[in-house]
């Protein structure tokens, strides 16, 4: 039967096939795909936060709890579409130079695709150039940064300023999250958003979408 708690041992042991085998069994029980994601997926992974920040656990090992993590996510992703909640609008995201955290980032991606959005997901450690490219060659209507470092926020900041070198800023409406920014990070840095997890993120871009 499936547990919950069996769930988030595996993936804060880092054991892939258990994490696999307990969501297959949730799965074939009914429980909803976002549940699984939310209290399996992420409440495991904040557990392994904690206990990284506590010294309990180390890189290595937070590395295969990620591991584990992304295999769940790919298990998850295809059942959290819904293809009703049809949208339009075109999201370019990625993870600021320095920071190669990416799995909040994809939770992020997965949730607006599931909403219907077009995401271009530009991947980790990208460069200000490399957002400033993507927002000419795709035009989108939103532009995403995700920092998990405090010593990479900076860079959400760098890139917003290229942007206006550029002549770019007024083209897109910027949102930027991750665990260290906060609102009035967002704000200081001439972001027009915030998000502080991946529901937020999707209804603030459904907003910004929106409005003229
Ligand atoms: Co790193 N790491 N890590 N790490 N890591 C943290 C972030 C840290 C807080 C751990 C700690 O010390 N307590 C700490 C940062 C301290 C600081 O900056 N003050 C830290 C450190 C120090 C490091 C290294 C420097 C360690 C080292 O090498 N000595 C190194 C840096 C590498 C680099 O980036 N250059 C490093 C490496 C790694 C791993 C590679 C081992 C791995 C990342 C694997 C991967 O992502 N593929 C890793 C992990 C897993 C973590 C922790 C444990 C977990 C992060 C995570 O995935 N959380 C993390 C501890 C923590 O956060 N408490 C830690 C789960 C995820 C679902 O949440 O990413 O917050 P989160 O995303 C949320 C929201 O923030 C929001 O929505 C998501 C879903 O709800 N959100 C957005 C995210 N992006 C958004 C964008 C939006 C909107 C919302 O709009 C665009």
């Amino acid at each position: 039967m499936f547990s919950y708690e069996v769930l988030t041992e595996g993936i804060m042991k880092g054991d892939a096939d258990v994490v696999e085998c307990e969501i297959n069994k949730a799965l074939n029980g009914g429980t909803d795909a976002q549940d699984i994601l939310e209290k399996g997926l992420i409440g495991g992974m904040s557990v392994v936060g904690k206990r990284f920040g506590a010294g309990e656990l180390f890189l290595p090992e937070v590395l295969k709890c990620a591991q584990a993590m992304h295999k769940g996510l790919g298990i998850v992703k295809p059942l959290l579409s819904d293809s009703k909640k049809k949208v339009t609008g075109r999201i370019v995201i990625g993870t600021v130079e320095g920071d190669i955290h990416d799995l909040g980032k994809r939770i992020v991606c997965f949730l607006l695709e599931g909403n219907g959005f077009e995401v271009i997901d530009l991947g980790v450690d990208i460069k200000g150039e490399a957002f400033c490219e993507a927002v000419e060659k795709h035009k989108p209507d939103i532009l995403g940064m995700s920092a998990l470092l405090t010593t990479t926020m900076p860079n959400m900041r760098k890139t917003i300023n290229l942007l206006k070198e550029k002549g770019l800023r007024e083209k897109v409406k910027i949102i930027v999250g991750g665990a260290p920014v906060t609102n009035q990070f967002a704000t200081s840095i001439g972001a027009d958003g915030y998000a502080p997890e991946a529901g937020s993120a999707v209804e603030w871009v459904r907003k910004a979408i929106s409005k003229p």
